[in-house]
């Protein structure tokens, strides 16, 4: 496992093998069904190209009444417990004190991005923000903590972790596009991010 630090963005290379990324996949599954993905719209009222759910005691929503952490899914069901193995990573890499309250999962499939965005949702900024990343190749670039300026980029790869905490946590930040295809971890294709975070 290579570790890696863009402008305060730790990286690393490979945290999860094959096996691991496999087993989270599987563990996602019954979440997936019980909290399908849907699309969310900005406040704007422009659809995302990535689709959503989430996992743990809140989850985070976007329509045209802004983005927020809630208790439940827009369909109506309580979320999903986020499972073990994930926990495991946040108490692994960001803290053994406190369990995030949010595992948010991003879908990408063919032609999806995220644009430039900074995680500002949260009560507390002083806790990190994990990401794992599983399935297709993500081009991820990397700004700073106002509009604009230069930036810069870098493939994420299936099984790579990165916290961002300390002076990263507020740094905008998006993908730019997926190699579809790239990885067989998913059998459909695409690329799955979960975002752990501690949102109250
Ligand atoms: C993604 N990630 O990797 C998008 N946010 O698909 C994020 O937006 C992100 O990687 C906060 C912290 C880490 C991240
Ligand atoms: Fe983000």
């Amino acid at each position: 496992m290579a570790r890696l630090l863009l402008r305060d963005f730790d990286i690393r290379k490979a945290y999860l093998d094959g096996h691991a990324q496999a087993q989270l996949v599987d563990m996602l599954r019954p979440i997936l069904k019980s909290a399908p993905l849907f699309r969310p719209t900005t406040a704007s009222g422009k659809e995302m190209s990535v689709r959503m759910t989430s996992a743990g005691s809140l989850g985070w929503v976007s329509d045209k009444a802004g983005y927020r952490y809630q208790d439940l899914h827009p369909k109506g069901m309580s979320w999903p417990a986020i499972p073990d193995p994930i926990l495991d990573i946040w108490r692994d890499l960001a803290s053994s004190e406190r369990d995030p309250d949010c595992c948010l999962i991003n879908y990408y499939g063919e032609g999806t991005r995220m644009g430039l965005h900074q995680d500002k949702d949260e009560a507390d900024f002083s806790w990190p923000v994990l990401s794992v990343s599983l399935g297709d190749d993500a081009l991820f670039r990397i700004g700073n903590t106002t509009r604009g300026g230069k930036t810069e980029s870098i493939w994420l790869n299936s099984g790579d972790v990165v916290i961002m905490g300390g002076p990263a946590r507020l740094a905008y930040h998006g993908i730019d596009r997926i190699r579809f295809s790239s990885s067989r971890l998913l059998p459909k294709g695409g690329r799955i991010n979960l975002t752990l975070r501690v949102a109250r």
